[in-house]
This record gives structure tokens, C-alpha cells and sequence, in this order.
């Protein structure tokens, strides 16, 4: 069976070529991002192409929604659409865009404006508590998209709510599109600021695939109140030469760069459990 930091490792393949191909995407987030995305959707999230429509299943919400060719690339992994369909990224008339939209099987809702990921979650996360169904939801958002108040609005109406069954990551890579976050809008202590808004509040290394799975399982045996995951990540991570780099928010590997992210890629081993 492929362990979970290989699966990490060729869906970072397959996101920087989706990127190079189709000339378009925002590489650094979604570099930042793969490890949570890869755990929830292996590991834990349940759903499958065949439960799509099942009201059981558990609810993903990419809220920051530039990051989406590392969902479309788990999502065309585990068949919940071919492969294939994904050459037509971002070309005319296709459904699959820059940002998730649910004309794409196994996306459950629009993002890509941000703020409102949170928001979509707590309204699921409500419905769930109100049908007494056992469903899970999970939202990732960026740390960037922390400076919109509408985080805190839904931050707010889940703790009164007491979502237990709400888990957040805050993909907290320290960079949004224009710079270091603390400079464009500082936001520190995490921590206590979840804390003092009521939720059971974890900080992890988010590019490891064992701190990430022990977060989870955490926040699922949690029955008082939502969790926040404050996943420390990096922006770029397992490609080193883009590492750290506000530019490769969303900048387009030159085809040099491109062979350079894949031998990096494959030199890695970033996720090691
Ligand atoms: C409401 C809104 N304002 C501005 C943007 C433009 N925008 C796209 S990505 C981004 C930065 C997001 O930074 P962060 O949330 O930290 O994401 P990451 O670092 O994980 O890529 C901005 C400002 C947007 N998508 N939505
Ligand atoms: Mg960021």
C-alpha cells in the first residue's frame, strides 16, 4: 500500500505539472497545503466518488480556493473524475477553473473569494446538529484570509453553536499575495485568539503527516466545542528552490524551473510520518 507521504509526494507531481502544463495556478499554497489535503482525503474523510450524494457523507470546504489544482489533483486520483479531464484546465469553456465550483464532482461548494469557507462550513456543521446525522466537516483556511471579518463572524456562531463536529486548519504558512502576514495584517497569537472565541484550539506542523492524523483524531473524540488546527506549514514546501517566497504565490514555472521542482519533488521526502 503507497504510504501516505509518497501519495503527498505524487500528488506534488501532479499539481506543479497540472501548473506547468495549463499555465496557470497559485503553486505555493497549493505546495503548502498537500499533506492536510492528502491526510483528510486517505485517511479520514468519509467520502468516495460513490457517496457523493450520500447525506452521511463528511463535508471538505477549500476555503482558501486559489490553492484548488491540489484538490483537483487528489480528487482525479481517487476517480472522482478522469484523469484526463484535468487537460483541459483552465481552457475554454471548461468546468474546471482557477477556483473550485461544484460542477466538478466531489466539490461540495464555491470558493475562491475569500472568508466565506468558514461561514459554509458552520451552516453544514448546523445542518448536521439539526438532521442528528454524524456527519464530519472540515474546512482549510489560509492565514492569509484571516484579515476578512467574516472569519470572525462564523468563528463566533460556532462556538455558541458548540460545533464538535467542525474541524478547521489554518494553513499557516506566514505569507499571503503580497507579503510576510504579520506585515500586511498581523494575527499573532493564534492561538489565543481561537482560544479566547471559544474553540478547542491544536498547533501542529502541517507538512507532517503524523502531527496532522493526531490533530484529527483529537478534534474527533472533542464533544465540547469546534477545532481549530493551527497547521504550520510552508509556503512551497518540498521544493525548496520556490520555498519561502511570496513571488511563487502564484507565479508559472519556466520549463527549467518546472524539471527543477520535480527532481526536488523526488529527492524529498518532506512528509515523512
Ligand atoms: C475576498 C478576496 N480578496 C482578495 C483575494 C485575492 N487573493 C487571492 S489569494 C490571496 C492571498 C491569500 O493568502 P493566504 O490566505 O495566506 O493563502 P496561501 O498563503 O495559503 O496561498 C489574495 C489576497 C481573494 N481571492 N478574495
Ligand atoms: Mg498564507
Amino acid at each position: 500500500m503507497t504510504k501516505l507521504w509518497e501519495k503527498a509526494a505524487q500528488i506534488r507531481e501532479d499539481l506543479v505539472t497540472l501548473i506547468y502544463k495549463s499555465g496557470g495556478g497559485h503553486i505555493g499554497g497549493d505546495l503548502s497545503e498537500t499533506d492536510i489535503l492528502v491526510t483528510l482525503y486517505y485517511k479520514y474523510l468519509h467520502c468516495s466518488p460513490s457517496l457523493v450524494n450520500d447525506p452521511n457523507r463528511d463535508r471538505f470546504i477549500l476555503s482558501k480556493g486559489h490553492s484548488v489544482e491540489t484538490l483537483y489533483c487528489i480528487l482525479a486520483d481517487l476517480g472522482y473524475f478522469p484523469k484526463s479531464d484535468l487537460d483541459n484546465y483552465s481552457g475554454f469553456n471548461s468546468k474546471y477553473i482557477g477556483h473550485p465550483n461544484n460542477h466538478v464532482n466531489g466539490i461540495e461548494m464555491n470558493t475562491g473569494s475569500l472568508g466565506h469557507g468558514l461561514s459554509l462550513g458552520v451552516g453544514m456543521s448546523l445542518a448536521g446538529k439539526m438532521d442528528k446525522k454524524d456527519y464530519r466537516v472540515y474546512v482549510v483556511m489560509g492565514d492569509g484570509e484571516l484579515a476578512e471579518g467574516s472569519v470572525w463572524e462564523a468563528a463566533m456562531a460556532a462556538a455558541h453553536y458548540r460545533l464538535d463536529n467542525l474541524t478547521v486548519f489554518v494553513d499557516r504558512n506566514h505569507l499571503q499575495i503580497s507579503g510576510d502576514t504579520e506585515k500586511v495584517m498581523s494575527q499573532d497569537s493564534l492561538q489565543e485568539r481561537w482560544g479566547a472565541f471559544g474553540w478547542n484550539t491544536i498547533t501542529i506542523n502541517g507538512n507532517k503527516i503524523g502531527e496532522i492524523s493526531r490533530a484529527i483524531e483529537i478534534a474527533q473524540k472533542n464533544s465540547e466545542n469546534p477545532t481549530i488546527i493551527i497547521a504550520n506549514t510552508t509556503k512551497g514546501c518540498g521544493c525548496p528552490s520556490i520555498e519561502n517566497k511570496a513571488e511563487w504565490h502564484h507565479k508559472l514555472p519556466t520549463l527549467a524551473e518546472y524539471k527543477t521542482l520535480l527532481a526536488e519533488i523526488r529527492a524529498g521526502g518532506v512528509s515523512h510520518e
